[in-house]
């Protein structure tokens, strides 16, 4: 499907639109579907009622919180308001059980459960989605065609359709509009690595805010690496008291309650975003190691480590204790995560035989299987076992991928972070003063310019899911470092996973993203101002 934007109200039908420039489209981020000019727009103004189904709760509630930033008053809630959310029989098309106000994990299979559409003319606002999560995305949508917001209240900003903010105002004027929209993949990710730096409950919880705005739908939580435990395991204590307490650099470090992971859970889904709890086994483990030594093949506890270098531990593969910490540590993923995927690492074991590392991935694949769950894992799962319906995640930038094409022969998916493209933890320049470069500079072109459907030979649109853009934390310690290396990429990859690819064009992209600038400095944003965008 080809974006199309037809101008200004009826004057052109029959013939060709002009190419759409950037403006036309109101600076939406990801770019829709489709996007058609037509007539006369609506004010939202301090009067606004807004109307929606109870099923629609959450996304109206969203809704509400979007207008009361523009007109600083809450709408009100009720019958024949002239903002609508509605409930159809199309044109979702997907496969997930129909109707209730349903987590995210009903859409992570079939985009079309997504889709949505939206409408702005003279009665008013209306969007309409088969299911409550394409009212969500279609809410935020909506929040990009508002003035940036007013809470502030600072004067002479810009919005992001480039006019002047909100300051003062206490009404909102909306284009005539029609936006026909759903996502190009079903998995579009945001990993989070607390372990090489630990994140609290309130950080994790702005970077959904903030990612679920260009409607990523995933947030992959790295919870375990050789730095850091942060995830409880019930019976197992010491793998957050001892295994959590560090982090790169000799910092304090900290872990997750199971109160604090079901909150960070409940916050995420509140948004139509699943977690996807991710503990890296067989190796990354030295904060396990750490922890309890009858993990190691002699037995001793490790010392705490704060480096960055990567690949030296490993489970001792075949001890019964091994083989119950596994077994106890997918369990409690399993009982914690309402979601349906569960991440168990894979990646960088230097110090197993194949076999071993195989071994263990099986094991590990039956057992999320045993619980409910599907497993993902980095790609070199795919060297062993699997289940059909595990998912690899793609993280090479050259060499064969055979591994990730061994995971899709054996039923599985592809969910694709070429780290060369997608890591968010790569310097955008020599300049960058966070920041690791193996993977290369990336800039925001980088991050954009590439296909996912298209970067493996032999892995096209029907072996991939989705599109994640981790972030990993080894030179990130603070929220602004994090929002920093995010910003402006993440709404790049973003992009790349919802719009479709012959819409796709980097200097239209860098125009509507321009007006974003404003926005995020007004929510205390801290981005990389990349050259290759007009910034206002
Ligand atoms: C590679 S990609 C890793 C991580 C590091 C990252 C740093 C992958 C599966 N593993 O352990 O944090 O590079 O860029």
């Amino acid at each position: 499907v080809v974006a199309v934007v037809t101008l200004a109200a009826g004057a052109c039908s029959g013939e060709d639109a002009p190419a759409p420039s950037p403006r036309e489209r109101h600076g939406l981020v990801p770019l829709p579907v489709e996007v058609v000019h037509r007539g006369a727009g609506f004010t939202i103004g301090e009067d606004a009622v807004i109307t929606a189904p109870p099923e629609a709760e959450r996304a109206a509630g969203h809704l509400a919180e979007a207008v009361r930033d523009v007109t600083g008053r809450t709408p009100r809630r009720g019958g024949n308001g002239a903002i609508r959310l509605e409930i159809t029989a199309g044109p979702g098309t997907g496969t997930a059980p129909p109707g209730g106000d349903e987590p995210a994990d009903a859409v992570l299979v079939d985009p079309a459960d997504e889709a949505y559409e939206l409408t702005v003319d003279a009665e008013g606002v209306r969007i309409r989605a088969s299911r409550p999560v394409g009212l969500f995305r279609g809410v935020q949508t909506l929040r990009q065609l508002l003035p940036a917001a007013n809470r502030a209240g600072t004067a002479g900003e810009t919005g992001a359709t480039g006019e002047a903010g909100t300051a003062g105002k206490t009404e909102a004027v909306l284009p005539g509009v029609r936006i026909t929209d759903r996502p190009r993949f079903a998995w579009r990710g945001a990993m989070l690595d607390v372990a090489r730096h630990f994140f609290t409950v309130d950080e994790v919880k702005r970077y959904v805010d903030l990612v679920s705005a260009y409607k990523v739908n995933v947030l992959h939580l790295h919870l375990s690496d050789d730095q850091g435990w942060r995830l409880p395991v019930r019976g197992r204590p010491e793998l957050t008291r001892i295994g959590g307490a560090g982090e790169v650099g000799g910092g304090p470090g900290g872990s997750y309650t199971e109160r604090d992971y079901r909150e960070i859970v409940a916050y995420a889904r509140e948004r139509f975003v699943e977690v996807v709890p991710e503990i890296d086994m067989p190796g990354h483990v030295n904060a396990a190691l750490a922890a309890d030594g009858t993990l190691s093949c002699d037995g001793r506890r490790r010392e705490p480590y704060t480096e960055i270098e990567v690949g030296f531990s490993a489970l001792c593969v075949g001890k019964p204790e091994v083989d119950r910490f596994l077994a106890d540590v997918i369990g409690e993923m399993a009982r914690l995560t309402p979601g349906p995927y569960l991440h168990i690492g894979g990646d960088e074991v230097e110090k197993l035989t194949e076999e071993e590392y195989a071994r263990f991935v099986g094991r590990a694949v039956e057992l999320v299987g045993a619980a409910g769950k599907r497993a993902v894992g980095w790609q070199e799962i795919g060297g062993a076992r699997l289940a059909a319906g595990t998912l690899a995640q793609y993280w090479q930038t050259e060499g064969s991928p055979e591994d990730a094409l061994s995971a899709v022969r054996q039923g599985g998916k592809l969910i694709m972070s070429p780290a060369s493209r997608t890591y968010l933890d790569m310097k955008y320049d020599d300049g960058t003063r966070l920041g690791l470069r193996w993977a290369g500079l990336i800039e925001l072109e980088d991050a954009y310019d590439w296909d996912p459907a298209t970067t493996i030979p032999g892995a096209g649109d029907g072996q991939v899911l989705g599109v994640e853009a981790p972030l990993w934390t080894e030179t990130a310690e603070t929220m602004d470092d994090l929002e920093y290396l995010a910003f402006p990429r993440l709404p790049a990859i973003a992009e790349v996973a919802w719009t479709p690819r012959e819409a796709r064009e980097f200097g239209d992209f860098a125009a509507r993203l321009a007006g974003h600038g404003p926005r995020w400095a007004r929510l205390g944003v801290d981005f990389h101002r990349s050259p290759g965008v007009a910034w206002p």
